[in-house]
């Protein structure tokens, strides 16, 4: 058995831990990450050999590769993520519970010799910035060289993860298998998994994150979805704050103000390129503190202080294109992971939406020819970048500021083709939480399942929120009791309404700024709005159309709420809101009675 004895560390937690993980799993060898860029440089290169990693032309994309990875194993999977709390009530219709005994037994069978003729590496990070206060140390042992590799981009790994940790500091243990043991004399596949045998699962009272069967995204760089959102969404409640997934933004006027602003969309539906993206409107600038996850805690002002908790990007690759997100195709220029893009004659790689024009040829993600006339896409829908924060031109100076950012405006919005408008702004702190609760759209390829299928996603935190979501509405509910809080003010976005060709009318991008600064506007006071069925929305002529190429029948579709369609809609919401029974918080029920009544007045 490989000894312990060299490790670097006298936390005795951890070296417990990681001798009791050894004798499960049994790898062949154990590697301590130390984070440094020579480690990576060779881990990189060990998986160019395995042929997991193609290195990518050096003249047009300097020090990144390409990764594709099995055909089953390409996003989120959401029905084998379970969320074992103590009762099933405690985590609610919006999980998938196992009785966390049971759950043990079933793991610790499955990770029985799981490692097996493999290398395992123990990954140390941060999240959040090495040493704050509001920092949570997490520690990965993964059989994967690729997730190590990945670790290193997405969170602060290694040496220093491990020296915050200090001899007597607690961790959340996250086991990850790729749950494909080499046998000896085996010859091994460019991306082991285990395919139809996967469990993401998250022991919520004890924190512990166990993983097995994926090498894909959510499912296997434990610190994002799993440490940062569900672990950490059962801590922020237990200990008084937020962990969303939310964009977090800066935002600049002409006049040179400036205001934090947050953002929930469900997974592939615009985060990444709003937080960076480059406003089509003069003067306006916007810059980037985070892209996918945000932690609040109260400021002593009595404001909401977030932080991003991430150090880089894990971002959707198709549709990134110099027209839709200008500062994304700069940051990857280079040292840059892709995963199941497809890749040029030249050795570059290429995905829908990234130019105009594609290659005349190409290999797909599968690994397979490609040309223009192929019936199928050349990257995979969900085909990520993984990439360092500070690469991309857009970073702000507060980034990594441990103490956070004030957050004025929280933004909730999904792909709804139909009824809901551009924006509204919430009537009041209530009306806003059940804006956010009531919150659906249509599904993506970021998770497996059926994309296009409209499903209530609240917060966008329905594969996220590690306990019952009927307490977290209650929570959210219950912020604005806090004495002295100066909360944000809330609205609801939608920039993918369709007509009825089913083009998009709203022309999004950099033209969300548009709607950012009416947002901004309203933080001061100074815009006009008319109340609608759904909460205020930008008065006629608040949304200058001159600058746009939207038409005024179009923009008034946009903001039309139409109380037919609205009312269609009703019996799906009060089923929704059904399912969590007697645990569904007053505040909630009493939102939904003021809209059916506000329709019958209609
Ligand atoms: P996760 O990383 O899965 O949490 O996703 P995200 O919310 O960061 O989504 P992202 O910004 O990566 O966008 C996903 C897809 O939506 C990409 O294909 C984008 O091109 C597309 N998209 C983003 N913003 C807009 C927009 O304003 N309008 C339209 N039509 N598409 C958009
Ligand atoms: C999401 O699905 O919301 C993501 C990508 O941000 S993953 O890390 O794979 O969950
Ligand atoms: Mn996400």
């Amino acid at each position: 058995m490989p000894d312990t004895a060299t490790a670097p560390t006298k936390n005795k937690q951890l070296l417990d831990w990681v001798q009791e993980v050894v004798a499960l799993t049994e790898p062949a060898d154990v590697h301590w990450c130390d984070g440094s860029e020579e480690e990576y440089d060779q881990l990189c290169q060990q998986l160019v050999e395995a042929g997991t990693f193609t290195r990518l032309n050096e003249e047009l994309r300097p020090n990144s590769y390409l990764a594709r990875s099995d055909p089953d194993d390409v996003a989120r999977v959401e029905d084998r993520t379970f969320i074992c709390a103590p009762t099933e009530d405690e985590a609610g219709p919006n999980n998938n519970w196992r009785d966390p005994d049971e759950m043990r037994e079933l793991l610790t069978d499955l990770f029985r010799g799981c490692m097996r003729g493999r290398t395992m590496y123990v990954v140390p990070f941060s999240m959040g910035p090495i040493g704050a206060p509001v920092a949570q140390i997490g520690v990965q042992c993964t059989d994967s060289a690729y997730v190590a590799v990945s670790m290193r981009l997405m969170a602060r790994m290694g040496a220093q993860a491990l020296a915050a940790l200090g001899d007597n500091g607690a961790f959340v243990p996250c086991l990850h298998s790729v749950g494909a043991p080499l046998e000896e004399g085996a010859e091994d596949v460019p991306w082991p998994c285990n395919a139809d045998n996967k469990y993401i699962v998250h022991f919520t009272k004890t924190r512990e994150i166990w993983s097995f069967g994926s090498g894909y995204g959510g499912n296997a760089l434990l610190g994002k979805k799993c440490l940062a959102l569900r672990i950490a969404s059962v801590m922020a409640r237990d200990e008084g704050w937020l962990a969303e997934h939310m964009l977090i933004l800066k935002l600049t006027s002409p006049d040179g103000e400036t205001k934090y602003i947050a953002g929930a969309f469900p997974s592939a539906c615009g985060k990444t390129n709003l937080s960076m993206m480059v406003p089509k409107l003069r003067g306006w600038k916007v810059e980037t503190v985070g892209d996918d996850i945000a932690w609040m805690r109260w400021g002593e002002d009595g404001r909401l202080y977030a932080v991003n908790p991430e150090a880089g990007f894990f971002g959707v690759a198709p549709g990134t294109g110099a027209n839709t997100n200008p500062n994304a195709v700069k940051m990857l220029e280079k040292n840059t992971i892709f995963t199941n893009c497809a890749l040029t004659d030249e050795g570059d790689v290429w995905w829908e939406g990234l130019t105009k024009e594609p290659p005349a040829h190409a290999i797909d993600w599968r690994g397979n020819e490609w040309t223009p006339d192929s019936e199928t896409p050349a990257a995979h829908p969900n085909a990520r970048f993984t990439v360092a924060a500070v690469q991309t031109p857009s970073i702000a100076a507060e980034w990594d500021d441990p103490a956070g950012v004030p957050i004025e405006a929280i933004m909730f919005g999904g792909r709804r083709s139909k009824v809901v408008p551009l924006v509204t702004e919430a009537r009041d702190w209530d009306h806003g939480v059940f804006l956010g609760s009531s919150m659906s759209s249509e599904k993506t390829a970021a998770a497996a399942g059926n994309v296009g299928e409209l499903r209530f996603d609240p917060f966008a935190m329905l594969p996220f929120c590690g306990y019952n979501m009927a307490d977290y509405f209650g929570y959210w509910l219950s912020l604005k009791e806090r004495e002295g809080a100066k909360l944000p003010r809330l609205f609801y976005v939608n920039w993918f309404r369709k007509d009825d060709d089913g083009k998009f009318i709203w022309p999004g991008f950099g033209d969300n700024i548009h709607v950012l600064a009416w947002i901004f506007r309203r933080c001061d006071e100074e815009a006009a709005a008319d109340d609608s069925l759904l909460g205020l929305v930008p008065a006629e002529g608040e949304i200058d159309i001159e600058a746009l190429d939207v038409s005024k029948d179009d923009m008034r579709e946009l903001l039309n709420v139409d109380p037919e369609a609205l009312r269609d809609q009703l019996p799906q919401m009060k089923q929704h809101f059904a399912q969590f029974g007697d645990r569904l918080p007053e505040g909630i029920s009493e939102q939904m009675r003021d809209l059916e009544q506000r329709l019958d007045q209609a």
